[in-house]
């Protein structure tokens, strides 16, 4: 059949047209896009995957069994060794690995990290302790937003990095490159890994640009919103638990008093670094108890996410303080993870390395029924 030389330049111009208005107006040629469905009722982020889902619930009934015991940058170094495949001084020490391990994003943007752990690596090792069924955690150690000082440079920036303050579209610039980390995170069959985020920690106390002394109560409240609501809603970024954790409080109302609001927060975590004489056994079994109490009463999580001695420098350290500590009340106990800090050096680290003068008591503490390290895990994300 021939067709007619005007009757196909006309067929042409009306297909140009066409598709120029459907690429300007994408309803005509798509299908309406369909809200995302809600998972959950609970968490803060309710489009919640269902892994993370899992993991909140099998953390809040984790001590049926016991506590997971956690190390900061675990396989990423330790006393002596350095980004070696498989190596963990906690391992090392006891013949497993911890069940939580802890990350830090800042400098982010940067190869590695504030310790100088590559970013690349960090990614590899997250999705490592995924496949093995830990849990993995992250904190943010971020370096001032308006004077590019350290975190640990507590001159006044929050003000400044809140919607309408001079310096909003940079940090935002910020949190889109944890975005971006957070949604590389993911199983080579594309499941997104849970992350449990521990964004601006400490909060209460006064050394970091988001501490008591550097922001109103209203603008860490703002702060910690803002941020929530960029990874969720901005970014669509549905593996998160989010954990808030003051340092060494003593009451309810203490902790609730810099605190963004129970649909903003998952986990009630808790900072403490005075365990440094067995007198504060009991302090800190009753802040336990306290937390445990309040995350039980407002269906959430509760965990001692920073806990630790530098150096370890008593040999009971690990049952005479710490477990002594946790097993104050059947409430202190409730607590999903206990995490000690990083193993830098010799002269900088919290767990123990072969050894070590509390390594036998580490081992007495790893035999203890309460204490579960990987291999003692449930099932975490099903
Ligand atoms: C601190 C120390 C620092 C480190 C920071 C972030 O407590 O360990 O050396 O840079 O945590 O990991």
């Amino acid at each position: 059949m021939k067709h007619h030389p005007l009757k196909v330049m006309l067929l042409i111009i009306f297909l140009v047209i066409y598709s120029l208005h459907c690429e300007k107006n994408p309803s005509q040629s798509q299908k309406p896009q369909q809200p995302p469905t809600k998972t959950n009722d609970f968490l803060v982020d309710t489009l919640a995957t269902q892994e993370t889902i899992a993991l909140f619930r099998n953390l809040q009934n984790l001590h049926s069994r016991g506590f997971g015991f956690g190390h900061q940058d675990d396989l990423a170094y330790g006393v002596d060794w350095w980004a070696e495949p498989g190596q963990s001084d906690v391992k090392r020490v006891c013949g497993d690995y911890p069940a939580v391990y802890g990350w830090d994003v800042g400098n982010i943007g940067k190869a590695a990290n504030l310790d100088g752990v590559s970013f690349t690596d960090m990614k590899g090792w997250i999705r490592e302790v995924y496949g093995r069924g830990g849990i993995n955690t992250v904190s943010m150690h971020l370096a001032n937003p308006v004077s590019g000082g350290t975190a640990w440079d507590n001159s006044p920036a929050v003000a400044k990095i809140l919607p309408g303050g001079s310096h909003h579209a940079s940090y935002l610039a910020t949190l889109d490159l944890i975005a971006a980390f957070l949604k590389d995170l993911k199983t080579p069959q594309g499941v997104f890994i849970p992350i449990i985020l521990r964004p601006y920690h400490e909060h209460n106390h006064t050394w970091s640009w988001w501490g008591a002394s550097a922001c109103t109560v209203d603008e860490y409240n703002a702060l910690w919103r803002m941020t929530v609501s960029h990874f969720r809603d901005t970014h669509q970024i549905h593996h998160l638990l989010y954990a808030i954790s003051p340092q060494e409080i003593s009451s309810e109302a203490e902790y609730l008093a810099r605190y963004p609001g129970d649909r903003w927060v998952d986990v009630l975590g808790l900072d403490y670094y005075n365990l440094t004489t067995k007198n504060n056994v009991v302090p800190l079994g009753k802040t336990l108890e306290i937390i445990s109490n309040m995350a039980a009463a407002r269906n959430k999580v509760a965990a001692l996410t920073e806990v630790g001695v530098e150096k370890v420098p008593y040999a009971d350290w690990w049952t005479g303080y710490l477990l002594a500590a946790i097993k104050y009340s059947t409430a202190s106990r409730k607590i999903a993870w206990a995490l000690v800090w990083r193993n830098a050096s010799k002269s900088h680290f919290f767990a123990p390395y072969p050894g070590h003068l509390s390594m036998a008591d580490f081992l007495t503490f790893y035999q203890d029924p309460l204490t579960l390290f990987e291999r003692d895990l449930p099932k975490m994300y099903e």
